[in-house]
């Protein structure tokens, strides 16, 4: 059997339209800055993974950084869980996070599409996972209270059973009226997640959080800064409704730091600031051995695979960042999403589309 070593690294930077701009309470994300790594074998094999970087002006220095390491790993064997070590020390002295960790999960992410394509199956199965509907919430943005309750609306009957919308409004009476409008269209079996993006001190989450804690919401998400994780545990400890977090650590080595400081009551890892697949997966024994809950972030092609292989899996964010260029096999139903079994993570470029957005 021919060898299946890494022959080249491609990557594409797009500022890709959003169907809805990402409003919240620190900034508007209105464009989808992206990355769209290939990773090339010496068989001839492609995968496919894209990371996302914010703002435009981290996609050229991702792309030179992911390039930049190409060399270093053409001709090793496509083994992430190598790779990953061998990335890990090569960037010790540096620091393996930042923008340096989002390119490494990126290449470890296509490199895992690369795997589970040529054993001819499915991430998920490749993985040990079985098919299985994973629960979805539709995540929305700081729409305001008449396009977040339309939203909602939308979503309710497009057969989802939750939803997130992002509040931190300038009042809490403003938080509560959107709350309150989305509650109106939905009805009390349908779980609404809020999100205040880190924009509260700890004093301000405490009492926001008493104030919004009896209308029902399903969790709050990164109530204050999200490096501040005594704050989360005094902001926890303070209210009756679950904390939730996990977007912005980066690594496995930051989640512990979390769960060790009992900072929240649920986990939602972002699969490229997490460490790629194989941080995540590192991720998800950590959520089983702290009794998480684990949701994703963004990401929602790989997050299907994966967290059917997540002991404690909770909910599928499905925000769908990459729509306009990325060609997904992922079907939602009844507010499941489902996974379909062609080869890898199911990540397929619109070429037509991509030539549009090149940065
Ligand atoms: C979020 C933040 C920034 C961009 C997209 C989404 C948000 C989430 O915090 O939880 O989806
Ligand atoms: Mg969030």
């Amino acid at each position: 059997m021919k060898d299946f070593l890494i022959k080249g690294i491609k990557a594409r930077g797009v500022n890709a339209p959003l169907k809805y701009p990402v409003y919240t309470a620190m900034g508007a994300v209105e464009t989808s800055p992206l990355v769209l790594i290939d990773v090339l074998t010496t068989t001839d094999e492609v995968g496919h993974a894209y990371i996302f970087g914010y703002t435009p002006l981290t996609i050229k220095p991702l792309i030179s950084i992911i390039m930049g390491m190409e060399s270093a790993l053409i001709g090793l064997p496509v083994a992430p869980q190598s790779i990953e070590k061998i990335l890990s020390e090569k960037f010790t002295l540096l620091g393996f996070t930042g923008l340096v960790r989002m390119a490494c999960s990126g290449i470890d992410m296509a490199l895992w599409d690369l795997l589970s394509k040529q054993a001819g199956l499915p991430l998920y199965k490749y993985l040990g996972g079985i098919a299985q509907p994973i629960k979805s919430y539709d995540s929305h943005s700081m729409d305001g209270r008449n396009l977040a309750a339309e939203r909602a609306a939308g979503a309710a009957s497009s057969g989802f059973k939750g939803i997130k919308t992002k509040i931190g409004y300038s009042s809490v009476q403003e938080d509560i009226n959107v709350i309150r409008g989305i509650r109106k269209e939905v009805g009390d079996n349908f779980s609404i997640m809020v999100d205040f993006n880190q924009s509260l001190t700890v004093p301000q989450a405490i009492a926001r959080g008493q104030a919004l804690q009896d209308e029902g919401i399903a969790w709050i998400e990164e109530p204050t800064l999200q490096y501040d994780y005594d704050g989360h545990k005094r902001i926890r400890e303070s209210l009756n409704v679950p904390i939730q977090m996990g977007e912005n650590w980066i690594g496995p080595e930051e989640m512990m730091n979390a769960c060790m400081a009992g900072a929240s009551d649920l986990a939602m890892p972002d699969i490229m600031k997490i460490g790629g697949v194989t941080g995540w997966l590192r991720a998800s024994a950590l959520a089983q051995q702290f009794s998480l809950p684990m949701s994703s972030h963004l990401f929602q092609e790989f997050s299907a695979h994966l967290l059917t292989v997540t002991p404690t899996a909770d909910w599928l964010e499905k925000l769908d960042i990459a729509e306009s260029v990325v060609d997904s096999s992922l079907k939602f139903v009844d507010g499941n999403v489902i996974i379909s079994d062609e080869p890898g993570a199911g990540i397929t470029w619109k070429e037509s589309e991509i030539v549009k957005y090149i940065i």
